[in-house]
Formats: structure tokens, sequence, C-alpha cells
């Protein structure tokens, strides 16, 4: 393939899990889900479905979510659906906090959403459509429809079952399509995990019956040797010259045996042709064949330094954002945070966070503190590294499952200072080790091991200097330790007083290669 004709996944990086797609003239919006994270379901915009920017949170006030302090952690928002029907954008979801199906409603993707109207239906994964008598129907995972009325939320008929896939377990994530004579019936099945698969079925009628394609499943990563995993969850969307795209999410392992993925599940972009009536998907790669007349992207940096009068959409905490927990205003140009809870162990902490994008990152911020404050990098409350400052020192505590445990200690003065959180990921190393070189990268102070995902690295810099104070193994930050639906995230946060952050800078680094040697 020529330098420029082929794209990279995943098109949107990190914990953006169950894409839904729908396009608007040129115009592609994309939602996902959020889970126990504030603001909820992330929207984005692209003309090119390979860029895309996020301009803004579908339920971005508490009166659309509320997520109390006992919300479990992977709880909350669950896969979203956005489609747009007679100039309204309609988005619905799952708050499975309350078990309730919820839509809301726009006339700019961009906000503001109304107030939510509340379904009553069991089960997962609602998604809409419109037939051809502007009947909208509702489908749920299993699958079945409900006929429905999205301005009320009253239900008129159903549940009409559909078809359940071909055996795999959690047949899940249907969308219907209609598409010339055809009503399309899209789903999951397999687990969300690398048993995941994408399967169809058609129909004359919306009601069904629906006759499986002969090729099922028409995606699936199981078992085989791809960087990308656990494909599924899928949408479609056609372009303005006729071709159709799939989003999807997949995750990226890393290091071996077995391999863990850090970053959680995310939503990657694969395009589809059509043989004989039916939609046929090749593997979802890394690399990709570019979509006529689209420009690259350009890589990920961003930088904020608190000089805007509102928070951008990309900072989430975890279930709530109370109004007296932040503040852009209290020391202009700084954001200041307040404590709320008092520990990160437990829910109702003050964290203000973005999710960790990249394999091979580094966050930093310049803080200062009269508190207990620092930056953390989450993937709940029993699974987090958090750099702290409190009382003349910067602290590393590493808090695994029921253990918690402070890692390494330096004295800082007291004033600003910088925290950096780095990781890096392991590249799997050559079968046989032919090099001292090649087994010190294979060991730790503990012996020889295998490579776990990456090493997370803490940095501290009051002005004399960046002083590294720890070097810890990545995998226990991964989905396959700590379990749920999304991935890490990497926070500021507060748990005594106030501490005011002065910029966070975020920036992909290049893949360096395998990791050092950690000490835990
Ligand atoms: C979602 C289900 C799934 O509701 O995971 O990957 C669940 N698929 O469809 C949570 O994201």
């Amino acid at each position: 393939m020529p330098p420029g004709t082929t794209f990279r996944n995943p098109v949107i990086p990190g914990f953006f899990p169950d894409p839904s797609v729908c396009r608007v003239g040129e115009d592609y919006y994309l939602v996902c889900s959020s889970f126990e994270y504030f603001p909820g379901v992330p929207i984005f915009h692209s003309r090119n479905l390979i860029s895309w920017r996020q301009i803004g949170n579908v339920l971005d006030r508490p009166s659309q979510l509320d997520l109390p302090v006992d919300t479990y952690a992977s709880r909350g928002i669950f896969a979203p659906t956005i489609r747009h029907h007679n100039g309204i954008f309609y988005m619905v979801t799952t708050n499975v906090r309350i078990w309730r199906h919820l839509i809301v409603t726009a006339t700019d993707p961009a906000g503001p959403w109304s107030e939510p109207v509340y379904l009553q239906l069991p089960l997962i994964d609602p998604s809409l459509t419109w037939d051809e008598d502007d009947n909208c129907w509702l489908t749920l995972a299993g699958t079945s429809n409900y006929r429905i009325d999205p301005a009320t939320g009253e239900v008129f008929e159903g549940p009409i079952p559909l078809w359940s896939g071909t055996g795999g377990q959690y047949p899940e994530s249907p969308h219907l399509y209609r598409i010339g004579d055809w009503w399309y019936l899209l789903l999951s099945e397999g687990g969300t995990h690398t048993g995941h698969a994408v399967s169809v079925a058609r129909s004359r009628s919306v009601r069904g019956p629906f006759e499986p394609a002969p090729d099922n499943p028409i995606l699936t990563h199981r078992g085989l040797q791809r960087p990308i995993q656990a494909t599924g969850h899928a949408d479609l969307v056609d372009d303005p010259s006729g071709n159709w795209w799939m989003v999807l999410l997949g995750i990226r392992p890393k290091g071996q045996w077995p391999p863990f993925h850090v970053l959680g599940r995310e939503t990657m972009l694969a395009p589809v042709r059509w043989e004989h009536g039916w939609p046929v998907i090749g593997p979802v790669d890394e690399e990709m064949a570019m979509p006529p007349g689209v420009a690259a992207p350009v890589a990920l940096d961003v930088r904020d330094d608190f000089d805007a009068d509102r928070l951008d959409p990309s900072w989430i905490s975890p279930r709530s954002r109370p109004d007296g927990s932040w503040s852009l205003t209290e020391r202009p140009g700084w954001l200041t945070l307040t404590a709320l809870g008092p520990t990160l162990d437990g829910p109702g902490a003050t964290i203000v966070g973005r999710r960790q994008q990249h394999h091979d990152c580094r966050a930093g911020v310049r803080m200062e503190t009269a508190g207990r404050a620092g930056l953390t990098v989450r993937i709940d409350e029993a699974h987090h590294y958090d750099l702290e400052v409190c009382d003349g020192t910067a602290r590393v505590w590493a808090r695994i499952g029921p253990l918690r445990q402070s890692v390494a200690v330096c004295a800082v003065p007291a004033g600003p200072v910088d925290l950096a959180i780095t990781a890096r990921s392991t590249n799997p190393l050559p079968p046989t080790v032919t090099s001292a070189e090649q087994f010190a990268q294979r060991s730790g102070p503990l012996g020889i091991r295998a490579a776990g995902p990456d090493t997370v690295t803490f940095t501290v810099d009051a002005g004399d200097g960046p002083t590294v104070l720890a070097a810890l193994d990545g995998r226990y930050l991964s989905t396959e330790v700590a379990a749920g639906f999304t991935g890490r995230v990497i926070g500021m946060y507060v748990t005594e007083g106030t501490a005011a952050f002065d910029w966070f800078d975020y920036r992909a680094e290049p893949d360096a290669g395998p990791g050092p040697a950690t000490t835990t």
C-alpha cells in the first residue's frame, strides 16, 4: 500500500466502546458508552469517519444523568444508539443504575439535549428505527422489537421476537436498517471479549421472519493472531458516495502470556462491501485502506491551560462533578479542585480526568496544594496508582484489589510541583532469548517472568529537575485484573483541602519497544 493511503485503527482510541454512528449529509456523529463517568455519552463529529472531534456529551447535567455514590464501577450508562429522523437527533441508551432505557433528542448534536423520556422495558442495548409508515421501533438485546412513541415512551406493541444470532452467548447490540427492499438486523454475539462476533440476518418486513446470512458470523477475530481482538458491537453507515462502513469496538491486548488490555474497548472503523445482498467485512487491522479523498489525521497532543470559562467535554469524573468540587474562576488560569471524599479507594473523591488513549504516552500537570492531591491513573476504586503530594512529600501509592502500598517517597518544597505519569508498552520479545539484554528485559528484581502490557512511571519535579520515583507493572491496571467495561483514566485529584492545577498536558509518544524492568 503506498504511503498516505491508509488510516490507523482505532479511529477513537481509549475507552470509547459500543460506538453508534449516523450521517446527516456530509456530517457523521458518533456516540459511545460512558458507564459510571459523568458527563455521559461522549458525542463526536467527523467529515471523513477517521478524524473525530468530541463536540460534547449528550448527558451533561444531573437531571439527565444521576449516578449516586453507590453506583458500581462499570454500571451506569451502557451502549447508546444515535439516529437522525425528520430533522431530529435521537439518542437512546440504558442507565443500568436505575434499569431504565432513556431517549433524549436534540436539533443540534452538540447540545443541548432534552430531558430524558424513560421506558420501563427489560434488557440492554436499545436501538431505534422508523418503518415506511413512520412507526418507531425500539430493538433490544435478545433480540426483540417494540413499537413505541419516542416522544412519550409509550409502548404500543411488543415484544416481537426477531432473531437471536447463530447460538453464541449474549446476542446483543442489535440495529435494524432499511436497505433496498430488505430489513437487515445486525447483532453481536459471543460476549464482548475474545469470543466477540458480528452476525446478520434479513427480512422483507420489520416484524420478520429473519433469514440469517449464509456466512455468519460476518466478522470475528476469535482465535486469530491479530493485534486487534474482541471485534464486535457494530453499527453501519453509508457515505455520500454510496460506500458502506462499520464502526465497532475492539481491544488491543499487550504483553504475554496471557495478554492484558489496559485502554478499555476502543472504536474501530472498517469498510463494508456487499456480496449477493449481504454485508462482507474483512479483518479489522491497525492499518487499513483510506476512504478516497481523505487526509490522514494528526497525532493527538492535548494541553489544557484552564484559561477557558468551561471545562472541555473530554474531562470526566466518576459518578458526578458537584459544583462545589471544581472551579475555573477561583484562581483564574488554574483549575481549582476541592476535596469532597477523603480517599480514592472509595467513591465520592474529587477527580477530573481524561482517558488514557495510547499505550505509549505521557500525562503531566503543574499543581500546587496545601492539602493532599495529585495525579492518578485508575480503572476503578480498587485499581489505581497515584502520585500524591502531601505534607512536604511526594509519594507513589499502588492500590491493587484489597492491597494498598506506599511504593516510593521523596521530599518536595512548598509551591508548585510538576507531576507526570508515563506509560511505555511492552512489545512481544522473540520466543527465544538470545542476549543478556533480552533476558534483562524479561526480568525484574523478583526474577524472570512473562512480560506485562506496559510499565507506568511516576516523575516529580519541584523545580530542581525530574526525579523518577517509581516504575510499576501496568498489568494490575488492566481489564483482565480489574474486570469491567471501562479502561484507564488519568485524573487530577484532591482528597484533603484544595489543589490548583495550572495546566494538564497529554501526549502520545512513539512506541519505545520493549519496556524496562519494573519495581513491583
Ligand atoms: C454492552 C453490550 C456490550 O451493553 O457490552 O460489547 C455492554 N457489548 O452490548 C457494555 O458495554
